[in-house]
């Protein structure tokens, strides 16, 4: 599709770098004549005469001109290599708006040439939160796309079932393709100084969290990002959980259950050195489906048969049992992978449009 307006995007990440790439696409011809004073390309021919696909050099800039490269890459795009520092950014961005560029983002640019299954489908591996994610994603390119029009196609031949099977079995993968782009939330809970703070600074390996011999000492959510198993996952350390606080600590409390209802998965953990508290038995009936960590396996155990035969036996001060809890933790959140040929819906768009597609197939829904 030809877009004759102009506009202008950057298709560098953003913050600074040695090189960006700013790309015009549009009416050439027309910015070709308004762009004579700023631009000078260093073989004396206009943009519009430069054959496409051949690398040019050029200067940008009325006065202190600036070095740049720059290609046709089709009859409607230009591509501009600059230094990479805001600043030169900024000024060419703002030259091409002072011809009539529109500054827009590259997604815009790229949905106008390719369309919004492919915009999607490159925004999302842009957002990618790991090289296993991103590998996944890549190997999704077309595939909705075409799924949806085969549905369509199914529809128009009768086979309405079918259809709606084929879009349930891709939104069974919705929750997994989602979180190629979103960290997993994974949520630590347990009482006041049962060492929550100390095993979210094992797991992520630096001292995220205020560590204390007192109870009561983490008082507000805090986060920290890692990667189990190729997955990214953030992890949150929250107050400690007991019936008897006040006031601000309660506050706390109250943050920390939210963050715990809204998980993806719940860690509760328990301080296997200290009999078993009214508080860990109720949090214990309250979250039967949570990972129950038997924590400070370094010391000896007093909780002896009323400790859950599935806990996992951590000890964050000598660092042992991390390993199995990590694959604990990626094992729950990702049991099971989509055959490498599933078609798995990557943003939240996809799921919808699914689901309105699904909508009137299904009686009854
Ligand atoms: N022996 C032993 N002590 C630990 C271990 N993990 C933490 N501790 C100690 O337990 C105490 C409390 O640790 P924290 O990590 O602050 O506990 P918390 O659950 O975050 O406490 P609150 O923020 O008050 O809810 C500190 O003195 C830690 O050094 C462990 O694996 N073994
Ligand atoms: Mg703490």
């Amino acid at each position: 599709m030809l877009a004759r307006s102009l506009t202008a995007a950057v298709w560098t990440p953003s913050g600074r770098g040695a090189v960006a790439t700013i790309r015009v696409q549009g009416d050439l011809a027309t910015l070709s004549e308004r762009i004579v004073g700023i631009f000078q390309t260093a073989s004396d021919r206009s943009l519009e005469e430069t054959p496409q696909q051949r690398i040019g050099f050029g200067q940008w800039g009325r006065d202190a001109a600036e070095d740049v490269v720059f290609c046709r890459t089709g009859s409607d795009a230009c591509e501009i290599h600059c230094h990479g520092g805001n600043v030169a950014v900024r000024r060419i961005l703002d030259d091409l708006k002072s011809l009539g560029c529109e500054v827009v983002d590259w997604r815009s640019q790229l949905q106008v040439e390719r369309g919004v299954w492919e915009c999607e489908h490159a925004d999302a591996l842009s957002r990618a939160t790991t090289l296993r994610s991103a590998g996944w994603i890549a190997a999704q390119a077309g595939r909705m796309e075409r799924a949806i029009a085969e549905m369509t196609e199914l529809v128009a031949n009768g086979q309405r079932e079918l259809a709606a099977s084929r879009a349930n079995e891709m939104l069974a993968w919705a929750n997994f393709g989602l979180h190629l782009t979103r960290p997993w939330e994974v949520v630590l809970a347990g009482r006041p100084n049962v060492g929550k703070s100390s095993l979210i600074n094992a797991l992520v390996g630096f001292d995220r969290s205020i560590v204390f011999d007192e109870p009561g000492t983490t008082r507000d959510v805090v986060t920290a990002d890692t990667v189990f198993d190729g997955w990214a996952i953030r992890l949150s350390d929250t107050a400690g959980q007991r019936g008897s606080a006040q006031d601000l600590e309660a506050a706390g409390i109250a943050r920390a259950r939210e963050a715990f209802v809204n998980a993806d998965e719940r860690l509760l953990l328990l301080d296997i050195s200290h009999p078993p508290h009214a508080d860990d038995r109720q949090l214990l009936v309250e979250w039967p489906d949570a990972i129950v960590v038997a924590h400070k396996a370094d010391l000896p155990d007093v909780w002896g048969e009323a400790l859950p035969t599935n806990a996992i036996r951590v000890s964050s001060l000598q660092r042992t049992g991390l390993k199995e809890l990590s694959s604990a933790i990626a094992t729950r959140l990702v049991p099971q992978l989509p055959s490498e040929v599933e078609t798995i819906p990557l943003t939240d768009r996809q799921c919808s449009e699914l689901m309105a597609f699904r909508q009137p197939l299904t009686p009854n829904s």
